[in-house]
C-alpha cells in the first residue's frame, strides 16, 4: 500500500469509508477489508458505528499499529471541554487508546475556530490522537485554521471525484502541506457507468470505478470509498497494478461539471 505523507503522518492512500454502514454489516466489512489488505479505516462520531468499527478491527487479527484509524468530532462538540469528552467517548467505543487521526467533521461558525483548534491540539497533546486535521474546510477556512492551530493540521477531508473540480481547495491544502482525503470518490456510484472511465478501463481490464479511484490516488490524494458489499472491497483495492497516462488523467479531469457537488447539507459552508 502506498502512503501520502503530511507533517509526519503516513496515511495509506486507499482507505475504507464507513459512512452509513452500521451493525453487523459494518463490523464484517471492516474485518474483511483488513483481511484483503486495507490498512486505513475512516469513521466518525456522527456515523454511530465506532463500536462496530472497533469490533471489525479486532476480529481481523491485524495488529493495531498496522492500521490507520480516523474518526471525527461532530460540530455540536466543538468547545474544548466537549471536544475532549467526545474524543474520549469515541476511543471508548472503538476500544482504542488513541486514533491515528482526529478530524473536525464540518466547520461550525458558532464556536470560535481558535477555541476549537486549541481543544483539538490539546487532544493531540494528551496522546489521544496521533495527528489532527479538518474536513469540509473551504480555502478561506484552511488559511485561517493553519494560522490558528497550535499543532500542524495534516489533512482536509473533502468530497472529490471526477465530476467535481476541487482545484482551489486542493491547491490550498498542498500550499500548507495538508494531505487531501477524498470522500465519495466514486461519486456515490455515478462514476461506475461513466463512458470515459469505462472506455479507459477497457484498455487495462479494469472497471470504471477502479479507473476513477486510480485517477485520485495517482494525484497523491487519499481515497476512502465506502461499500457494504464484500466483492466491491476487492474491486476497489485492485488499483495498484496499472497507471493512467497523462492524456487519460486529463480526459478524466474534463468530466467535471459546475453542478458536480453531491453533498450539500444545510449547515455546510459556502464553497468558493
Ligand atoms: C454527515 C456525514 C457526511 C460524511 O462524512
Amino acid at each position: 500500500m502506498q502512503f501520502v505523507e503530511a507533517h509526519g503522518a503516513k496515511i495509506p492512500v486507499l482507505g475504507l469509508g464507513t459512512w452509513e454502514l452500521s451493525g453487523r454489516i459494518c463490523s464484517r466489512v471492516v474485518e474483511q477489508a483488513l483481511r484483503l489488505g486495507y490498512r486505513h479505516i475512516d469513521t466518525a462520531q456522527i456515523y454511530e458505528n465506532e463500536r462496530e468499527v472497533g469490533e471489525g478491527l479486532r476480529a481481523s487479527g491485524i495488529r493495531r499499529d498496522d492500521v490507520f484509524v480516523t474518526t471525527k468530532v461532530w460540530t455540536t462538540h466543538f468547545t474544548p471541554h466537549d471536544l475532549l469528552r467526545s474524543a474520549k467517548d469515541s476511543l471508548s467505543k472503538l476500544r482504542l487508546s488513541e486514533v491515528d487521526l482526529l478530524l473536525l467533521h464540518w466547520p461550525n461558525p458558532h464556536v470560535p475556530l481558535a477555541e476549537t483548534l486549541g481543544g483539538l491540539g490539546r487532544v493531540k497533546e494528551l496522546g489521544l490522537a496521533r495527528h489532527i486535521g479538518v474536513s469540509n474546510f473551504t480555502v478561506a477556512l484552511i488559511e485561517e485554521a493553519v494560522k490558528l492551530c497550535p499543532q500542524p493540521l495534516v489533512c482536509n477531508q473533502v468530497e472529490y471525484h471526477p465530476y467535481l473540480d476541487q482545484t482551489k481547495v486542493i491547491n490550498a491544502c498542498l500550499d500548507h502541506g495538508l494531505a487531501v482525503v477524498a470522500y465519495s470518490p466514486i461519486a456515490k456510484g455515478r462514476a461506475k457507468n461513466a463512458e470515459t472511465l469505462t472506455r479507459i478501463g477497457a484498455g487495462y481490464g479494469k472497471t470504471a470505478a477502479q479507473v476513477c479511484l486510480r485517477w485520485i490516488v495517482q494525484q497523491d490524494i487519499v481515497a476512502i470509498p465506502r461499500t457494504s458489499k464484500l466483492e466491491r472491497l476487492s474491486e476497489n483495492i485492485g488499483i495498484f497494478d496499472f497507471e493512467l497516462t497523462e492524456e487519460e488523467m486529463r480526459a478524466i479531469f474534463a468530466m467535471a461539471t459546475p453542478k458536480g457537488r453531491l453533498t450539500d447539507f444545510g449547515f455546510a459552508p459556502k464553497w468558493d
